[in-house]
């Protein structure tokens, strides 16, 4: 967790939502295969190489999963006021049922689900080293917070890795499908 919080060139966005700007409440990275970009509230991140500790990362998520990945987004909670409020990954490139590996180091935090139709809801307690992985309807019929947390005065990075396609309405016209 060190190496990689050391030497990610750490992005600090702004977002724009409803006109007004906000600071993205962590540090962010995207990295990946050459040529994956993702977008997701109006920001455009083109990934980065992968670093030789987050590739080494990957190599072991995918063993874990059974699932293959092009792309990692990376978040670092620098404490606890850091945050990501509710959303879902739910972005055309990452089609339609996508697998998401979530690899957590550092302190714990609670992950927070919660149904979109509001008929349940859930926590689990992500601690150091823990792998949760989103498969199914989780980003269709769910979406998932990390609250502030005022207790919480370390770090934490979380990775979540991803297979992400090109949107359909940049694919090439012969692409079979969006799910690549
Ligand atoms: O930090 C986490 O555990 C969740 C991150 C997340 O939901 C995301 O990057 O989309
Ligand atoms: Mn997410």
């Amino acid at each position: 967790m060190a190496e990689i919080c050391r030497d990610t060139p750490w992005r600090h966005d702004t977002i724009t939502l409803f006109g007004q700007t906000h600071d993205v409440p962590r540090l962010t990275a995207l990295m990946g295969d050459e040529g994956v970009t993702y977008r997701y509230s109006h920001l455009t991140m083109n990934a980065i190489a992968w670093s030789a500790p987050v590739d080494d990362l990957r190599h072991r998520v995918e063993e874990q999963s059974g699932t293959c990945f092009n792309s990692v987004l990376l978040n670092w909670y620098r404490d606890g006021r850091d945050s990501n409020g509710w959303h879902a990954d739910d972005e055309p490139e990452l089609g339609e049922e996508p697998v998401i590996a979530s690899l957590s180091l550092g302190v714990t935090r609670t992950m927070r689900f919660r149904r979109r139709d509001g008929e349940a809801r859930f926590a689990v307690d992500l601690a150091d080293g823990d792998l949760l992985v989103m498969r199914g309807d989780s980003q269709r019929e769910w979406v998932h917070t990390i609250a502030k947390s005022a207790r919480v005065t370390s770090g934490r990075l979380n990775l979540t890795f991803r297979q992400m396609g090109p949107r359909s309405s940049d694919a090439a016209p012969t692409a079979p499908s969006r799910h690549r």
